[in-house]
């Protein structure tokens, strides 16, 4: 628990030195934090992507509170109201009723898709479930052998077909083979970039009608994988994705590369989609479960 908690911290690292460094500075100027440093407060968390919305109720809350003494405590406000608006979702991975839980991973490009594929192919590895995987970019260059690689890694096995095929049709095909296998998950990797961004969500929705032709009730969750370093214009490819697809579950990734990782907070709070895992570096074992304490913990220790 200790070493889950030590590697949500140091991927964290970079967006909460830069706002416990902001915050510390506005406090020691002026412990009777006046409108002046209230307003630089506001900036600060702003920076950090939480999300104007909840900058303002801690802004509020710390105002409440230095009316009333000084030295106010201002992470630890800020520390109990991040934890309060992140614990309202499930983090868990939905499960079928019965083998296979189906798992669709979209997004655009390069915002570590195929990457978080594998680290939860390992994850669920290490928790003893049998796992297939699914190769359904068909458009990027290499997209196959990448999935492949971290296949052999893994120890999961690849269902693949052949560049510019089409990838719904793989997708049922790896379905099937789920099934007949008697695998507990099948994870599906996904295009993030087909010739335009209608053809990607056009392709996206086919590739789920394609699969609850086989089991009614697939995919069991639909992951929007986000990298945390594109800050607010996360937000719009989440609610693009979302109208097109109907997004379950949000996984954040390079939250290690980045000052910004306050943006969990702000997709949480305004699309009421939960966060279900972070990435936090480039390895295998680098996807956390998403906890909505111990997120706030790192962010404000
Ligand atoms: N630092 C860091 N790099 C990541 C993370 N997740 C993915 N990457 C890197 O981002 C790049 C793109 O990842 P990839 O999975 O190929 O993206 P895809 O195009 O969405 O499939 C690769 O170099 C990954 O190693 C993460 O959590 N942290
Ligand atoms: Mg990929």
């Amino acid at each position: 628990m200790l070493g889950l908690f030590q590697k949500v911290r140091d991927g964290l690292a970079k967006t909460h030195d830069k706002l416990i460094g902001e915050i510390k500075r506005i406090v020691t100027r002026a412990p009777r934090l006046d409108a002046e440093s209230l307003d630089e407060l506001e900036a600060a968390l702003i920076a950090s992507d939480i999300g104007v919305e909840t900058a303002m109720r801690i802004v509020e809350e710390v105002r409440k509170a230095s009316a009333e003494t000084r030295d106010v405590d201002v992470v630890s406000i800020a520390r109990r109201i991040i934890s309060e608006a992140l614990a309202s979702q499930p983090a868990a991975l939905r499960m079928a009723q019965q083998p296979p839980t189906v798992v669709v991973l979209l997004g655009v490009n390069g915002t570590g898709k195929t990457t978080s594929t594998a680290k939860l192919a390992h994850q669920l590895k290490q928790d003893g479930r049998s796992v297939l995987l699914a190769a359904c970019d068909t458009f990027r260059a290499a997209a196959i052998e990448q999935l492949k690689i971290w296949g052999q890694r893994t120890g999961c096995d690849v269902i693949s077909g052949q560049y510019n095929s089409d990838s719904a049709a793989i997708a049922f095909d790896a379905l099937d083979a789920a099934i007949s296998r008697k695998c507990d998950y099948l994870l599906i990797d996904t295009a993030g970039r087909l010739h335009t961004k209608k053809n990607l969500m056009d392709e996206m929705a086919k590739l789920q009608r394609v699969l609850r032709k086989r089991l009614p009730d697939a995919p069991h969750e639909t992951l929007l994988v986000l990298d945390a370093s594109t800050g607010m214009n996360g937000l719009n490819q989440a609610r693009e994705f979302h109208q097109a697809v109907g997004v379950t579950g949000l996984i954040v990734t390079k939250l290690d590369g980045t000052a910004k990782g306050g943006i969990v907070v702000a997709i949480n709070r305004e699309l009421k989609i939960p966060v279900k895992f972070i990435g936090v570096g480039e390895q295998v074992d680098d996807l956390q479960p998403f906890d909505a304490k111990a997120f706030s913990d790192a962010l404000f220790s």
